[in-house]
């Protein structure tokens, strides 16, 4: 089933979400709810609160370094309760969000990281990730924070995405 998209600035992208329990029928349900959701958008990765679930569930499927950029759901990565333990360097990447529709801007994350995290069996994983898997597993856990990554812009450029944003919203409308 698609699940409808929470966007900014919806306050419940703010909540900070709770550990996942419950390693059960309806975790992977939701798990499968968030897959055939994010194929659905064209996103690369999903948090649960962005489908107004908070819970510490995220997950990501990055397309293939191939010409088409083909996205395998043997790539699928399903990450519960994750936690970041080591941390290394620094990249630039433009990111998007689909709680931030239409918006790209550069992001500052770590290079590396290395991760600790349940799959949706509960079983105790990790991961060692660089790249835009790092860079996206850093995105995606900014949201069990209640973090969006416009909230690392600058003043100026936070300013001017309001802005353009607002302008957006009330083009929508109007169509609407
Ligand atoms: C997070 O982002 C991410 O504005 C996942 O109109 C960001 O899937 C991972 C999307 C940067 C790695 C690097 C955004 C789709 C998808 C939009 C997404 C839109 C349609 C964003
Ligand atoms: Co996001």
């Amino acid at each position: 089933m698609i699940l409808p998209i929470v966007t900014y600035p919806n306050k419940r992208l703010k909540v900070v979400s709770a550990e996942v329990k419950a390693f059960d029928a309806k975790l992977h349900t939701l798990l499968d709810d968030m897959y055939e959701t994010m194929m659905a958008t064209n996103g690369i990765g999903l948090a649960a609160i962005q489908v107004d679930v908070a819970q510490r569930i995220l997950i990501i499927n990055l397309p293939e370094d191939d010409e088409e950029g083909t996205q395998r759901k043997e790539n699928l990565l399903e990450i519960m309760n994750p936690v970041l333990d080591i941390t290394e360097g620094s990249v630039t990447y433009q990111e998007g969000c689909l709680s931030v529709p239409k918006f790209y801007e550069d992001v500052e994350r770590f290079e590396k990281i290395t991760l600790r995290y349940q799959d949706r069996h509960g079983e105790a994983k990790s991961l060692e990730a660089h790249d835009l898997l790092s860079i996206a597993i850093q995105h995606e856990i900014d949201h069990l924070e209640g973090k969006l990554f416009i909230e690392k812009l600058s003043y100026a450029r936070r300013k001017k995405f309001e802005k353009e944003y607002k302008r957006m919203q009330k083009e929508k409308k109007a169509k609407n």
